[in-house]
């Protein structure tokens, strides 16, 4: 088993992460940069380490710094969270090179993944129906030309180590594609390194849904059905829900197997998360996995009563699954909405210090979130500060609810996005379930 971890993270989700270890008896040891020495994650675990200032890069980037930090204290594992070095191959690399368990998957399964070529490659041996499109990279615009011509348009550019949404552009025209083609290749090269693209039918309007894949060392994987996380803003998605709203019940069931299928496909083991289109024939397609533990994992944990973190940190220590797919009932509708420190018209950050503070409870509502009264949001770092989750039998009432605990949740001194959620839940189309990702373009909020 796992002794000892050092939390490679900050935020509510090292809290989260934290809360697991502690229920699994596992000691933790958080790191932090020199502005971090007062958030809770630092007061909360049973050791802590400075590992540089306040620039991500110079602290929760720096690989060399945390290592140290496992080695100072004598810690067996490290888990990355999300974002910072949580898909970062290297990484798990080094870890394992210094005897360290790196809570998360192979670097082989994120070096697979991460390759949008090879990802959809794999998962279309295995059987999960992808969009039409390029099986290799396009080397040229000539060769673009061909393609786009024999798919269609409108179709989609994307870098081969992108991801996110970030470089994506989309093209209606053969005119306007040697324009796309190059800046897409630029901004490939100078956003991943790399400045291969490849090309795919555009899907319009479809909702972004998820499976939550749970996966051991010895083969086994099961998946912990979907969440819909199509209310998105520029590729950050706001809200998230689980079950989707829409999804007929065969469908589901082949999401799901097909989500195995792909995790199934390369040899994959911690948790992750399979991304599909839906478009509005309910004909689904797979985008991307994603190689870590996700903002959205709690409405997943609502609705199934799974801890995923605890199963995540289990099957690193090399345990087997404890449940099998027939185990996993989904119960009731759970939403989450992600709170920021931002103006909840314009979206731009706003840090500061929080100067009244207070959650809202009550049955089925749970925050996670690693702010508190008198504490000063940082400018350096994401501007998310809270996710605000909760759960009721029917998404009718999880909005009831959502809306309740959000009229409940006090928060002073700064500009938080809590008056835009509020307004999304009284929206005759959202409360309808007429949701996809062009929500926010399209609805007046
Ligand atoms: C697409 C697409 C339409 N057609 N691919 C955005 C995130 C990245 N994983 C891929 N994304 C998209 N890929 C095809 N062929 C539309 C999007 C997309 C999107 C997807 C999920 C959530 C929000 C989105 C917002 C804009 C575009």
């Amino acid at each position: 088993m796992i002794h000892k971890v050092v939390i490679a993270n900050r935020g509510e989700i090292a809290l989260r992460i934290l809360r697991a270890c502690k229920e699994l008896g596992i000691k933790t040891v958080a790191v932090h940069s020199d502005v971090d020495s007062e958030a809770l994650h630092v007061k909360l675990a049973d050791q802590s380490v400075c590992i540089g200032p306040a620039p991500s890069i110079d602290s929760y980037l720096n690989m060399k710094a945390i290592i140290s930090a496992a080695e100072v204290t004598d810690a067996d594992a490290i888990h990355p969270g999300y974002g910072f070095l949580s898909e970062n191959a290297e990484f798990a690399d080094i870890c394992n090179n210094c005897g360290l368990t790196f809570i998360g998957p192979t670097a082989e399964n994120m070096r697979l993944m991460g390759d949008k070529i090879s990802a959809r490659q794999t998962v279309t041996a295995a059987g999960v129906p992808i969009l039409p499109g390029t099986k290799d990279g396009v080397a040229n615009v000539e060769e673009a030309v061909k393609i786009a011509g024999e798919i269609g348009y409108p179709v989609i550019i994307k870098a081969t180590a992108g991801g996110g949404g970030r470089g994506m552009k989309i093209v209606h025209s053969p005119a306007s594609l040697p324009n796309a083609f190059a800046a897409a290749r630029s901004e490939a090269q100078s956003g991943f390194g790399n400045p291969e693209v490849y090309i795919e039918k555009y899907c319009e309007r479809p909702r972004h849904v998820e499976i939550q894949i749970l996966a051991d060392k010895h083969g086994h994987v099961i998946h912990l059905g979907e969440r819909d996380c199509s209310i998105q803003r520029r590729h950050q998605k706001l809200i998230e829900e689980a079950p989707c709203a829409i999804l007929p019940d065969d469908v589901r069931k082949k999401m799901g197997d097909c989500a195995v299928a792909a995790a199934k496909a390369v040899n994959y083991s911690s948790v992750g998360t399979i991304e599909f289109l839906l478009d509005a024939n309910n004909n689904f397609y797979f985008m991307e996995m994603n190689t870590r533990v996700q903002v959205e994992h709690p409405v997943t944990e609502m609705i199934t009563g799974v801890d995923i973190i605890k199963e995540q940190i289990m099957a690193a220590a090399g345990e087997p699954l404890r449940f099998k797919q027939e185990d996993i009932k989904i119960n009731g509708h759970a939403i989450e909405c992600r709170i920021n420190a931002e103006d909840p018209e314009k979206f731009t950050p706003c840090p500061g210090l929080i100067n009244g503070y207070h959650t809202p409870g009550g049955l089925g509502v749970r925050v996670d979130s690693a702010v508190y009264d008198q504490y000063k949001v940082l400018p350096h770092y994401d501007s998310m500060i809270a996710k605000l989750i909760v759960h009721a039998e029917t998404r009718e009432e999880a909005i009831k609810r959502m809306s309740r605990a959000l009229d409940e949740y006090l928060i002073e001194g700064i500009k938080t996005t809590i008056s835009f959620h509020q307004k999304i839940m009284n929206n005759k189309e959202f409360i309808e379930g007429d949701i996809d990702t062009g929500f926010l373009e399209r609805v007046k909020i």
